[in-house]
């Protein structure tokens, strides 16, 4: 029966954590994981989240299922987040919303749209993407491939490629793309690069599925991380886009996010909204109420609302100046004449650094430095008073 079951490999972000908790250095550094830490490197819970909790228990709300699609208040406040409450899609009521679990049951939604209503139609995502990506189109049965993005010699991207994989790609094909914040690189398309993604992407009829898993975190600003979703909307397209607000809240353990699809009617959106739903019936019936009502108060009331803006820019700001701090440090103690200055050029949570699978493996091994093996370090999980430490480690691994 289940003796013949073999042993799945750990998630080779996940597995990070595992490993890093069963180091007893007390030097050791948890940069696997993107989750944003203070600078004595604990959890943060927002206050706005605690405010709107506390205003949840004032009013005794009760714990009755969701529909199906989710809480209404919040469906209408994350789309007005994403698109804006201004937009022509908004008023037109061209967009179907359905909470989903977070980003990445988001993902899975769409995924699951996309096999049901697409039969054949392939995603292509970008080389390096986050690797859930890939788990997820293979679940829901979606056949995917990569594009150029990322130019190891430059640190930068590889912006030709990735236009000319785009334009090779069969005729609407659905083309995977992230909003701001690229998950692991942190290097984003500029606002011109942007218009040139979506001449190629109308030119051969694809369908673009944003992943907005970063919204406020990029540059600090809500509308202007926004932008790429938005001028592609401008456009009048069609598109897909999953949110999440496990990083721009700090609801990652609620699982709140959502799947917004644009359609060319408000018939069409009603259509897709009712096989949505259909689609998450019989996976989980319906969402989880308590991260709806915490985005639907935070959001949806103008003090709560600034007050979130001031501490998205607080997280946002830190990681900064970590970020920052560790070029200050590699470029003062690096004596091999390297350019660092990539890792300003970086947003986000994350630093590509370049570091080779060997060598990350020679920032755990010897430094008990934890990251993935890509080489990507999550900034979010650095302090200022370990900068100097992570410069060390980076320069030892990078030379030997
Ligand atoms: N998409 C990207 C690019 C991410 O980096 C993440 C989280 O790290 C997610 C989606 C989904 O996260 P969650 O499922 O917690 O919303
Ligand atoms: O750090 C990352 O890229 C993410 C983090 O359910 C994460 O993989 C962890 C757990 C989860 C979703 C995302």
């Amino acid at each position: 029966r289940f003796e013949g079951i073999t042993m799945a490999p750990p998630d080779p972000i996940l597995g990070v954590s595992e490993a890093f908790k069963a180091d007893t250095n007390e030097m050791k550094l948890n940069l696997g994981v993107g989750a944003y830490r203070t600078e004595e490197l604990q959890p943060y819970v927002l206050n706005v989240v605690k405010k709107a909790e506390n205003l949840m228990l004032e009013r005794g709300e009760n714990k009755e299922y969701l529909p199906i699609e989710g809480l209404a208040a919040f469906n209408i406040v994350t789309a007005e987040l994403l698109f804006g409450a201004a937009n022509s899609v908004i008023q037109q009521q061209r967009v179907a919303t359905v909470q989903g679990l977070s980003g990445t049951g988001s993902l899975r939604l769409a995924a699951a749209l996309i096999e049901r209503y697409f039969p054949g139609a392939k995603v292509i995502m970008s080389s390096p993407t986050w690797g859930n990506h890939k788990n997820i189109l293979n679940d829901a049965g979606v056949p995917w491939s990569e594009y150029r993005y990322y130019d190891p010699k430059t640190v930068g991207l590889d912006f030709d490629g990735m236009i000319s994989d785009i334009k090779a790609a069969p005729e609407g094909s659905f083309v995977l793309l992230h909003g701001c914040a690229h998950n692991p690189t942190g290097i984003d398309p500029t606002p011109e690069q942007w218009e040139k993604i979506a001449d190629v992407i109308q030119e051969k009829n694809h369908i673009p599925f944003f992943d907005v898993a970063y919204q406020g975190f990029a540059s600090g600003s809500l509308d202007a991380d926004a932008s790429s979703v938005r001028s592609f909307v401008a456009r009048g397209m069609e598109l897909l886009v999953a949110q999440s607000y496990s990083k721009n809240l700090g609801l990652y353990a609620e699982r709140i996010g959502a799947i917004n699809v644009v359609c060319s009617s408000a018939d069409a959106a009603e259509r897709v909204k009712s096989q949505l739903k259909r689609l998450a019936r019989p996976m989980y019936s319906n969402p989880p109420i308590h991260g709806a009502r915490i985005v639907a108060n935070v959001v949806g009331n103008p003090a709560l609302f600034s007050e979130w803006k001031a501490e998205m820019e607080l997280m946002a700001g830190r990681i900064k100046n970590v970020r920052q701090k560790l070029y200050d440090s590699l470029s003062a103690k690096d004596k091999s004449g390297k350019d660092w200055s990539f890792i300003l050029k970086q947003i986000g949570m994350f630093s590509f650094t370049g570091l080779n699978k060997a060598q990350s493996d020679n920032m755990t091994n010897k430094w008990h430095v934890y990251m993935t093996k890509d080489g990507r370090v999550s900034l979010a999980g650095l302090s200022s008073a370990k900068c100097e430490y992570l410069a060390d480690a980076i320069i030892d691994s990078y030379h030997n």
